[in-house]
């Protein structure tokens, strides 16, 4: 089986420089060689080029911050993963900030329509413009490419580059499952309810443990197929901040190492996952000691969704 790494070193999708950093350094680090030590064919891909002077901002929304060039990205690594998944490559995106979502999910939905989503993070993602605080479109993944209610629909027209989620494809609510939510806005919250996404918060973890509480995951996605396949998206700012410091919005009482790890394996042991995306990498907002051990983490986290077992 062939992996392609794709690098998405994209920051525009939140305040701080420095995010774009993630590609090279996993590189840096083999991450070739810890794939190829698993078995996998690595197709490793030049990173994606995200050329600021070919965008104009000038009509860019201030509730949508930089929305013409997270568009650019999106877009281009939209295409990426649709033409790697249609080649029968197991697409590994590497971020970059989360808005590099929106190009890996709508990449994904062309090709498998039906895809079961884990979205892993201390956030829900589930802003749009009207209704993010922030403006940060690392906040609106989920968000923007969720199949709203007519009262809630995201109008593309007024989100410049983003022509092309007009008519894109959406994610159904039933479609996903949140592992490790702990900071959610007031919208954020209502929508979970009113949509009834699956989502298993730190409480939920502590109460009923990791196990159980991926167990219930799979059980939600596979509801109908037990073949169906599925994305994992890890934003490592769902792990806890003493074991992650180097990333942008540090939530504290995240997962545990080993709670961390096992949602990967989980995943991996599912036998089903068809793509993955990690994100959120920062190292230039810790010292060198937290940006390395942020950074290794990412790495065993990688091996472990790509099939590295304990024993
Ligand atoms: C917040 C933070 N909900 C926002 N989101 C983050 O800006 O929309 N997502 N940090 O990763
Ligand atoms: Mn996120
Ligand atoms: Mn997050
Ligand atoms: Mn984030």
């Amino acid at each position: 089986r062939t992996t392609s790494i794709i690098g998405a070193p994209m920051t525009f999708g939140q305040p701080f420089v420095g995010t774009d950093a993630g590609p090279a350094l996993l590189r840096d680090r083999g991450l070739r060689n810890v794939l190829t030590s698993l078995g996998w064919r690595v197709e490793d891909l030049p990173d994606l080029d995200f050329d600021t002077e070919q965008v104009s901002d000038a009509r860019d929304p201030p509730n949508a911050r930089n929305c013409s060039l997270v568009a650019q990205g999106t877009s281009k690594l939209a295409d990426t993963v649709e033409s790697k998944l249609r080649k029968g490559h197991f697409p590994l995106v590497i971020g970059g900030d989360h808005s590099v979502g929106i190009g890996s999910l709508t990449g994904i939905l062309r090709v498998i329509p039906d895809i079961g989503i884990i979205w892993v993070d201390a956030h829900a993602d589930l802003n749009t413009p009207a209704t993010s605080g922030s403006g940060n479109m690392h906040g609106m993944p989920v968000g923007l490419l969720l199949d709203h209610s007519e009262e809630n629909a995201v109008d593309f027209t007024k989100l410049p580059g983003f022509e092309f989620l007009i008519d894109g494809p959406r994610i159904s609510p039933d479609q996903i499952v949140y592992i490790g939510l702990r900071d959610i806005d007031p919208t954020e919250r209502l929508w979970i309810r009113d949509y009834g996404i699956k989502a298993f918060t730190m409480y939920d973890i502590d109460h009923f443990g990791i196990g159980k509480v991926m167990d219930m995951a799979f059980e939600h996605l596979n509801k109908g197929n037990p073949n169906r396949p599925l994305h994992i998206s890890y934003d490592i700012d769902a792990v806890d901040p003493l074991l992650a410091p180097a990333t942008g919005t540090k939530v504290r009482g995240g997962l545990t190492y080993r709670e961390a790890h096992f949602v990967a394996e989980a995943a991996a042991q599912s036998g089903n996952l068809a793509s993955a995306e990690i994100v959120e990498f920062n190292p230039s907002l810790s010292d060198d000691g937290g940006a390395s051990e942020t950074l290794e983490l990412g790495e065993q986290l990688i091996a472990s969704f790509m099939g590295k077992s304990l024993l």
